[in-house]
């Protein structure tokens, strides 16, 4: 039985900051030693190597977005999580908790003008206290929030040229931001579009799109990367500039090779091969990143791997081959979650999110490639499949646990959570009315 160590004031000031030997206190699946010995026979024997594994899987880190720890909502409504942060530092304790438990993410993804910091110097700082770094920043020409002039009918891509060079200098704006604080990536989602025939020129939009983020890319330092988000509908209901990967990517080439594509797994119609995507971005060197989430319908922002995991095992296997293959390093791709949560506890959905996430990519990684390939090129199609499935049906769970408690994390996270009464305090601390910014 695990011995639980109330939380205590003096031990942390901040009450976010949870020990290590708090963690520890939870041994987590008492079947945890047993299941991996069992599966790291199994995996010796088809030639893997365990600790190589443990090491990839541990390596693997994935960026948290900022607007993502509040509960999201849709147009029919918003229900209040409660404990929910109130500025840019608790946000970053927040994340900072989620690095401890799962030690799966160490860096944060800004949204202006949502998350301004404050004091730079501080808020860097503030970063690095908790080991979190500043991955991608995101701009926002999709809202009016005081700016000069409006963006409802759009922005980079507005037939009012003013109102382009608003949304180009909001862009500089942010990677300005950036710099400041140590981040080396802009990445743009543009709601652009229309929703009636006949409202917008397509390629007069088309055209503007492309002149200002040429702009945008210019002013960015010779170090940073821009990725450019593709999305085929919402809030627009008709046209979209950027509506999918092709679109992105045909700008992306007239911008520069430090500009690259974005696949967010809800931007895509239903049914959409967004494994055969990843694997076409690649074989292009365009793949600049991901926004994971999972949808059922459009573009539902629900918790990774919760509705489809078997896609996302094969995205994994597409990017595992790439880079192995050379097509594309790993390291030169940006690994993001982007959700929305109207009813799960934010943190609780992050926590899970990531365990998906890890999850996907070691089943992945399990794949025997060579075999697959002789299957692939003498036409074994079953036989295929069945290397797949059997990397897919194959319980990684405890790998990725071992990868995590090896890291320092906690056995079970979710468990942890919970039995810290960790939302239940931020609540004490915040109130149950705080409200995050974001979506
Ligand atoms: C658009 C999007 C984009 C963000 C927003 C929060 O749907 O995926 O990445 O700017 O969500
Ligand atoms: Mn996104």
């Amino acid at each position: 039985m695990n011995k639980v160590l109330p939380m205590t004031k003096t031990e942390n000031p901040q009450l976010m900051n949870i020990t290590k030997s708090q963690i520890q206190a939870f041994e987590g699946d008492e079947f945890h030693k047993r299941s991996l010995e069992l599966l790291s026979e199994k995996l010796v024997k088809s030639g893997l190597n365990v600790s190589n594994l443990i090491a990839k899987i541990a390596a693997f880190q994935i960026a948290v977005p900022s607007w993502a720890l509040g509960a999201g909502g849709t147009r029919f409504g918003r229900f209040s999580i409660g404990g929910e942060p109130r500025n840019l530092e608790e946000k970053l304790e927040d994340i900072g908790l989620l690095a401890q438990l799962t030690k799966k993410t160490e860096a944060v993804s800004l949204h202006i003008p949502w998350d301004i910091p404050e004091d730079y110097m501080q808020i860097k700082a503030k970063a690095e206290s908790l080991g979190l770094k500043f991955d991608a920043m995101n701009s926002n020409t999709f809202q009016d929030y005081g700016q000069k002039e409006s963006y409802k009918m759009g922005s980079l891509g507005n037939a009012s040229k003013s109102i382009r060079d608003q949304a180009i200098a909001h862009n500089v704006e942010v990677i300005r931001i950036g710099e400041k604080i140590g981040s080396k990536a802009l990445t743009v989602w543009l709601a652009d579009g229309s929703n009636f025939p006949g409202q917008a020129h397509f390629r007069n939009s088309l055209q503007w799109t492309i002149d200002s983020l040429k702009k945008i890319y210019r002013e960015m330092p010779s170090d940073w990367k821009l990725l450019l988000e593709y999305k085929p509908y919402e809030p627009n209901f008709y046209h979209t500039i950027i509506p999918d990967w092709g679109t992105s990517s045909l700008i992306c080439r007239q911008l520069g090779d430090r500009a690259k594509v974005l696949v967010d797994l809800g931007h895509h119609l239903p049914n959409t091969n967004i494994e055969q995507i990843v694997a076409t971005l690649m074989h292009q060197n365009q793949l600049a990143g991901f926004h994971f989430n999972d949808s059922k319908y459009g573009d539902d922002d629900l918790t990774t791997g919760s509705i489809k995991p078997y896609q996302l095992f094969l995205i994994f296997c597409e990017l595992i081959s790439g880079d192995t293959d050379g097509a594309q390093a790993r390291d030169s791709i940006s690994w993001m979650i982007d959700a929305s949560h109207n009813v799960k506890d934010p943190l609780e959905d992050l926590i899970q999110a990531l365990e998906a996430i890890a999850i996907a990519y070691a089943k992945a990684l399990l794949v025997d490639r060579s075999k697959l390939e002789e299957a692939q090129n003498s036409g074994d199609v079953a036989g295929a499949q069945e290397i797949l499935q059997a990397a897919f049906q194959t319980d990684v769970r405890s790998l990725v646990a071992e990868a995590r408690m090896q890291s320092g994390g906690a056995a079970d996270p979710l468990e942890v959570y919970r039995s810290l009464k960790v939302r239940e305090n931020l609540i004490k601390e915040r109130g149950t009315g705080s409200k995050a910014t974001g979506m």
